[in-house]
């Protein structure tokens, strides 16, 4: 019996794995060695528990219908709340559509899979329905460029979303204590230079990534409600366009902590777009003034007006925090991987420590998204830590996953927890950076009767 092949790619499959993190994909159908017809599909595809549908047409779509819910020709509508549809091109980035609240995502009729908007088998030929708004929105062009016949249809079912491990990779107490322990910690820190105030920390990541939303994440955390004092959204382009270094306050009318964050414009892959290396060299040294407007054709020069050229310990950068979209990590480019790699090179040739952060952990693993304390006893997030590790070649200390603060209202004391526990991390790291300091310079500034906090 000859083997039924996937007809995805290795970039299409890694597309498909990015739209719902961890899962192993088995191929349970093809129309064109099964046949395209709603009986053949059913045949197949009922009672599989999760399944996504691939299918193909020739203007060059791949797109489909994803679903936890069983097949079963019950004739019911049936309501999932994780189902979603999605296309994936050559040169775009993956596209995801969730179901219109309260709608069902599909009719589990005898027919071929109908999910409103998309009605796969129309007919019982190689062909969709397509009708944007009825249950789903998305434009049609984006969705499948208009062509409604199909050259191949696969299904396959979606295996082990639900892995955890049996000990977590990291302990961490997710206790009220231990939250008030690490928000002490952060407010006590002094640098061990009696002549620098606060540990100044810089965001740089590809666009979209969450640099922005972390620092509005810490700022409300320690506000104790919610802020979004910087500029955060989805966007092709960065949102962000200034440098901003940020100060934080503990409370309302609080004083302000030792920690600067400075956010920048997102990372691009191409050459002459989003952030510069040459910016962030400057940045790292001091020379950029707050509230600079980059600009990816023209770096910062000494005679521009947003250059400082006076500068001292206070203004340069101690720790370089790299923040990486956790559900993009297999779809980091080699052309973005090796711009990481020329920023690392700059930053490890000006002795500044560094860090990354993966955020949206809890879009990333269903698991993580119920649970945030299972975020290091998912196999999912794991395995994406040493992925970055190995492609970036940062150690797997150095790596901390997150979530920010995106769509909710109140906060939660373990997003607080991880929150700080990477705050905590970049605060030590600044130390590193400090003790690597000329002697010669610093001494003159070294406080010897300072004690540094007990960690
Ligand atoms: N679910 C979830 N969403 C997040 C998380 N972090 C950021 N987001 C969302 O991701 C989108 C992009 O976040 P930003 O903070 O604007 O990203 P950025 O890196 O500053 O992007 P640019 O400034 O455009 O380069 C926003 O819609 C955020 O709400 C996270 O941890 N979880
Ligand atoms: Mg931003």
């Amino acid at each position: 019996m000859s083997v039924v092949r996937s007809n995805l790619s290795k970039e299409q499959q890694k597309k498909l794995h990015s739209l719902f993190g961890h899962a192993t994909l088995h191929l349970l159908y093809k129309a064109s060695v099964h046949g395209f017809t709603a009986a053949a599909f059913h045949c197949r595809c009922d009672v599989q528990g999760p399944t996504i549908i691939v299918a193909y047409n020739n203007a060059g779509f791949v797109f489909g219908a994803y679903t936890s819910k069983n097949y079963s020709q019950s004739g019911q509508a049936i309501h999932d709340q994780e189902a979603f549809l999605y296309s994936i091109t050559a040169e775009n980035k993956p596209l995801r559509v969730a179901g219109i609240t309260g709608q069902a995502a599909f009719t589990d009729a005898a027919t071929g899979p109908n999910y409103g908007a998309l009605v796969f088998l129309h007919e019982d030929r190689p062909q969709i329905q397509s009708n944007p708004g009825q249950a789903f929105n998305f434009n049609a062009a984006a969705m499948h460029g208009g062509n409604l016949a199909l050259t191949e249809l696969e299904v396959y079912r979606v295996e082990g979303l639900g892995d955890l491990l049996a000990k977590p990779w990291r302990i961490i107490q997710w206790t009220a204590e231990r939250k008030k322990e690490l928000m002490n910690v952060i407010q006590s820190y002094k640098p061990d230079i009696n002549t620098v105030h606060q540990a100044r920390v810089l965001l740089v990541g590809p666009v979209g990534a969450g640099k922005s939303s972390f620092f509005n994440s810490i700022n409300s955390a320690f506000r104790g409600n919610m802020t979004s004092q910087a500029i955060a959204g989805a966007g092709r382009k960065s949102l962000t366009t200034q440098f901003r270094t940020y100060t934080i306050k503990a409370g309302k009318g609080g004083g302000t902590l030792p920690l600067i964050l400075c956010d920048t414009m997102g990372l691009e892959e191409d050459a002459d777009a989003g952030l510069d290396i040459d910016d962030i060299v400057n940045i790292c040294k001091g020379h950029v003034k707050d509230r600079y407007q980059f600009s990816p054709s023209a770096p910062l020069q000494e005679t521009s007006p947003g250059y400082n050229k006076d500068v001292t310990l206070n203004d340069k950068i101690n720790c370089v925090v790299y923040v990486v979209d956790t559900c993009k990590v297999s779809l980091l480019t080699p052309k973005m991987l090796d711009k990481f790699a020329a920023i690392r090179k700059k930053t490890n040739l000006l002795g500044i420590p560094q860090l990354l952060l993966m955020t949206k952990v809890d879009e990333a693993c269903p698991i993580v998204a119920e649970d945030l304390t299972n975020v290091y006893r998912s196999v999912y997030i794991q395995k994406m830590a040493r992925e970055l590790s190995e492609g970036l070649g940062i150690p797997l200390s150095c790596i901390i996953p997150v979530k920010n603060y995106s769509d909710e209202l109140d906060l939660n004391q373990d997003t607080d927890i991880l929150l700080f526990t990477a705050v905590e991390q970049m605060l030590n790291y600044s130390d590193s950076f400090f003790e690597n300091q000329d002697t010669e310079e610093v001494e003159l500034y070294r406080s010897n009767t300072h004690i540094r906090p007990v960690l």
